[in-house]
């Protein structure tokens, strides 16, 4: 009998905590695939962050490292220039990357560090109990907004593909859902691309995914993903923002 699904090398068999119907899990197997499929299993190092994601470590298939709350790219910025010619990626949820790590993103992409960032903006903080996040939605209701988001004294959601897009360093920036099964597939498009990109030695690569968090959102999972598809879409375009000059 053919095959048709097994599992994939990339990621271990150990079962994640994630919540049922929450995006970190499809992500984990996209990236892993994505490794697998372009041979770089064995010579990968993957940066965990501080979020729901921390245990990241445990998941990949790969040598993993742990850093602290924001600081991914600076800590995979010391492995790539060690190892230059091993892959390595970091993987932060919006309150790690877009909050008290901007710094850190903001200057690996414009150094031109050759890394590739996975980027889950799903608009709370979805570990320490859904705060709000730089990425929650105007009006937007979370534990640390209880009326909604106010944009006159909060502003407005960062736009971080957008920003990072403008840094010349930054050679590759997409962003993509998971909220389908065609949305699934695009963003596996884009993360092999983002690793390539890396493998060319062409500059930073980033990937912002669109997820659901369907315990904070307090919805179902089918309708914490039409929410993400609803709300967050229009706000967050999906789309390629940069990509290195001659091809992908
Ligand atoms: C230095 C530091 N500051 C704050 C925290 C608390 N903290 C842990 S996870 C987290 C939020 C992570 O949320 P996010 O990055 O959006 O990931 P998610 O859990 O939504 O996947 C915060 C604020 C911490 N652990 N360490
Ligand atoms: S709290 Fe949200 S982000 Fe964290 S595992 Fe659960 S659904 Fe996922």
């Amino acid at each position: 009998m053919a095959f048709i699904f097994k599992r994939t090398a990339g990621l271990t068999e150990k079962p994640t905590h994630y919540c049922p119907g929450c995006s970190h899990g499809i992500v984990h197997r996209l990236v892993a695939e994505s490794l697998e499929e372009l041979g770089l299993l064995g010579r990968t190092v993957g940066v965990a962050s501080v979020g729901c994601s921390v245990f990241s470590y445990e998941y990949f298939n790969c040598d993993m490292h742990q850093a602290p709350h924001g600081r991914a790219p600076a800590v995979a910025t010391g492995i790539k220039r060690v190892l230059p010619h091993n892959t390595v990626f970091t993987y932060q949820g919006d309150g790690d990357l877009a909050s008290i790590g901007t710094a850190e993103i903001v200057h690996a992409a414009h150094r031109g560090e050759k890394i590739t960032t996975i980027f889950i903006n799903n608009a709370n903080y979805g570990m320490t109990g859904g705060q709000m996040a730089p990425t929650t939605l105007p009006h937007q209701k979370t534990t640390t907004c209880p009326l909604g988001r106010d944009p006159e004294s909060t502003g407005m959601p960062l736009r971080v593909s957008e920003m990072i897009s403008t840094i010349d360093g930054a050679a590759f920036v997409e962003r993509v859902s998971v909220d389908s099964p065609s949305a699934v597939r695009n963003a596996k498009s884009a993360i092999l691309k983002a690793f390539r990109c890396q493998i060319e030695g062409k500059g930073f690569s980033m990937v912002e995914v669109l997820s659901s968090c369907p315990t904070n959102l307090n919805l179902k999972p089918s309708e914490a993903m039409r929410w993400v598809r609803e709300n967050m879409v229009p706000y967050y375009p999906l789309g390629n923002f940069r990509s290195p000059k001659g091809g992908e």
